[in-house]
């Protein structure tokens, strides 16, 4: 039996591409230095997957920013405002993926989405009615050949054309059908050329295959696959799936010439059953996804060889695989020198995870694994595990009832209370909670990790920084202050270190989009909050400021979304475990004085199944009661805000309605505000503050624009209910570009304003 990864992380063990990158944003090294670092990155770990026996390794799952936008650029699909005078290849590609503010012009960049249901987002490319798709790229055929150089034979890798099709975004009249042609016969030369390059396998991944798909899906990937296997020759090709099964097309995907067809078992609840329930046809190879690529726990080896023994009994040539791209697992845990081994045994990361390959490789080969060392240590990891119960947490979590769920008075009546209560002007001013993580905010962190501050000196510099920030605030004229969250490094990774129950690690880091990572905390045991975590921070705040001062916290469902789940106990049970823990911590800032509190559930979204069908049964009917189980027990004029990214809620209104918060905002602006219509048609009563400009990019938006995206709003949200604030925190940008944003915020509102006083 051979093995096979999906994909490798590329950021660099250190996180070496990030920072290269970086310093290739700011001109700090030149394009040839960067390419350099993301060669000795492709070749240390093309030699360290070789080296392991791996025997399918993967190319072209490297790039600069993502997969997905290397696609777009690969066939052409680059709109024409990206092409400036001047550029090279790489400017007009950072220019699609950051935007460009500079000499050479001012243009936004492409939308940025969640891929699937991970923490990892992906540019979505656009084609225009006159976009000309070819093959005009070369980066899968260099990669390609830059490891046969160094002797190592791959597979390489390619984002499939029926996933590419659905994730585009059609700017003109051309729907999928009609650039299907097209896109096909781009692909196909790709195809030709990797095979006339050497490429013995190529995949293509198709995770789209994982949702409900129709009739008109398939034909639209018959139709786009047929001149691929066309094009097939010495080469063959692998259909790879992941982040869920595909029950739906199992059986007409095997009527297709594909050579391999991919599969997840981990969150592929049916994947099973589907594989067991029908002949494999003799001239393909299946490629079976037994090891999790999205968690971290060290893979439980009898399950697996039993699963494996079952495929070969039903006669179906196997190859081992992860369940998806490593991508979303931590490098090693080799620089993890602060957890103990007893904890580290239970772990795997992407190397370890090769480790688990070759050893379920020989594992498998022998007529009884169950004598091996390799297997007794494994087996009996699953056997004892420590200190993950809490009793107390378990007889707690027993006792809640029904009411615990229910916030009272209801909305209507609260709403009344806090108008009353705040007299905030109409369309209301505030910020997402974070300000920019300057240099010196992340050195103080450092120093006083490694003991060179006292803890003393390191609260005398936060608050300094929180009295500066709120200076600032009131400065630019905004109404519900912040106190910045200066003290913490990652919304999620910070209440995982305050927590009981949670592990964190030193060097853990996973990409979440272009160089930004985070650092997910694990939770290993039944979760406790120790003490009060942000009172302190807020009511210091508050204590300089006569607005109100919004307390920011982070949300079950969130919290539970951005990190490495348990799979001991559910996801329901954990959450819920978290809830309580969060809910004593807004019942402490209520009590000391903070009067708006925000919960993020800026993951909410994230962790919906991709089926529908599961959508209720299998999340929404725990996620929404969790958050109302965090915020039921404050007072009627106790404003709740929450704060969700990536929103595309459309479809899910009603359960976010359901949330009971009084205040939501989200992102908005990147993706041309079709969610207001839904806001309307569905009476949302939540009031909302839908971002009125991009903070992923560093370009300042103007008083005009943001206006023009205000009256957006107002032409569908009664302004009683607007809030006026930026998409999502301001952590990743600078000083100077974030107080030029939000003055020409601050000054949109002002304007709007009077211009409503006008029309009355
Ligand atoms: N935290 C976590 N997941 C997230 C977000 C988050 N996923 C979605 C969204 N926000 C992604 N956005 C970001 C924004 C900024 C950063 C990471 C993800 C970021 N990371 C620092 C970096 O890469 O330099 C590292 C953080 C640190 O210095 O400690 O800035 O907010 N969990
Ligand atoms: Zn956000």
């Amino acid at each position: 039996m051979q093995t096979s990864i999906i994909g490798y992380p590329r950021v660099g063990t250190l996180r070496e591409l990030k920072f290269a990158t970086e310093k290739f944003f700011k001109q700090e090294i030149s394009e040839t230095q960067l390419q350099e670092t993301g060669r000795e990155i492709r070749r240390r770990q093309w030699q360290l997957q070789k080296a392991s026996g791996l025997d399918f390794i993967p190319s072209n799952d490297f790039s600069f920013y993502d997969l997905m936008l290397d696609t777009a650029v690969l066939f052409n699909c680059i709109p024409k405002e990206y092409k400036k005078a001047g550029f090279t290849a790489l400017d007009t590609y950072f220019a699609m993926a950051r935007g460009y503010q500079g000499e050479k012009g001012d243009v936004k960049a492409l939308a940025m989405k969640k891929w699937f249901n991970t923490n990892y987002h992906y540019i979505v490319p656009e084609v225009e009615d006159d976009t000309e798709i070819s093959l005009t790229g070369t980066k899968p055929f260099t990669e390609y050949q830059e490891a046969a150089a160094l002797g190592i034979q791959t597979k390489p890798v390619l984002i499939g054309p029926f996933t590419f099709l659905k994730l585009l975004r059609y700017k003109g009249r051309k729907n999928a059908a009609a650039i299907a042609p097209s896109l096909g016969a781009a692909y196909a030369a790709a195809v030709q050329k990797l095979q006339s390059l050497g490429a013995t396998w190529i995949q293509l991944d198709e995770p789209y295959l994982v949702h409900d798909i129709t009739g008109d899906d398939l034909q639209l990937l018959k139709n786009v696959y047929a001149p691929i296997f066309a094009a097939k020759s010495t080469g063959k090709l692998l259909l790879q799936t992941y982040f869920g099964d595909i029950r739906d097309c199992y059986k007409d995907l095997l009527q297709l010439p594909f050579d391999g067809i991919g599969v997840d078992f981990i969150e592929g609840k049916e994947t099973q059953h589907t594989v067991f329930s029908c002949a494999f046809p003799k001239d393909k190879v299946l490629f079976a996804g037994l090891l999790n690529g999205k968690n971290i726990w060290r893979n439980h080896y009898p399950k697996t060889l039993e699963i494996l023994q079952k495929l070969q009994a039903a006669g179906i040539p196997v190859v081992l695989n992860t369940s998806c791209s490593l991508l979303h697992v931590p490098y090693t845990l080799q620089h993890e020198t602060k957890l103990d081994d007893s904890y580290k045994a239970h772990f795997a990361f992407a190397e370890e995870k090769l480790t688990e390959l070759a050893e379920l490789k020989s594992l498998s080969a022998l007529s009884d694994p169950t004598k091996e060392p390799a297997y007794i240590a494994n087996a009996a990891l699953f056997t004892n595990r420590h200190d993950c119960v809490n009793e107390a947490v378990r007889q707690r979590l027993s006792t809640i009832r029904d009411s615990d769920f229910t916030r009272q008075p209801a909305f209507a009546e609260r709403a009344a209370c806090q108008k009353k209560a705040f007299r905030l002007p109409l369309f209301p001013t505030t910020t997402i909670g974070s300000f920019p993580q300057t240099a010196d905010v992340k050195a103080a962190r450092t120093a006083r990790r490694k003991g060179e501050w006292t803890e003393r000196e390191y609260i005398d510099f936060n608050r300094k920084k929180i009295a500066d920030c709120l200076r600032l605030q009131e400065e630019l004229g905004l109404d519900v202050l912040v106190h910045g969250e200066f003290e913490r490094n990652d919304m999620v990774e910070y209440f995982g270190e305050h927590l009981k129950g949670f592990l964190f690690t030193e060097k853990a880091w996973v990409q979440s989009y272009g160089t930004r990572c985070v650092k997910p905390p694990i939770i290993w045991g039944d979760v406790s909050r120790r003490q009060a975590i942000t009172v302190p921070w807020s009511t210091y705040a508050q204590s300089l400021t006569e607005h109100p001062l919004k307390g920011m916290l982070t949300g079950p469902v969130t919290i539970l979304n951005w990190s490495f789940p348990r799979e001991d106990i559910s996801l329901k049970e954990s959450t819920y475990q978290i809830a309580l823990a969060i809910r004593d911590e807004v019942l402490d800032l209520e009590k000391n004085g903070i009067r708006i509190i925000q919960i993020d559930e800026a993951a909410l979204r994230e962790k919906l199944p991709l089926r529908k069908s599961d959508w209720f049964r299998e999340y929404l009917d725990w996620a929404i009661p969790a958050f109302r189980l965090v915020h039921s027990g404050v007072r009627p004029e106790t404003q709740i805000h929450t704060h969700m990214c990536y929103s595309e809620f459309t479809d899910i209104i009603h359960a976010i309605d359901q949330m009971d918060a009084d205040v939501i905002t989200f992102e908005a602006s990147r993706s041309d505000l079709q969610i207001l219509d839904s806001l309307l048609e569905n009476k949302f009563q939540t009031a909302v503050g839908p971002g009125v400009y991009d903070i992923h990019s560093p370009r300042v938006p103007s008083v005009e624009e943001i206006k023009t995206a205000v009256h957006k709003m107002l032409a569908k949200i009664p302004a009683e209910k607007l809030w006026i604030n930026p998409d999502c925190g301001l952590k990743t940008r600078g000083l100077a570009e974030t107080s030029a944003s939000l003055k020409n915020m601050v000054q949109a509102a002002r304007e709007i304003r009077r211009e409503q006083d006008a029309e009355k």
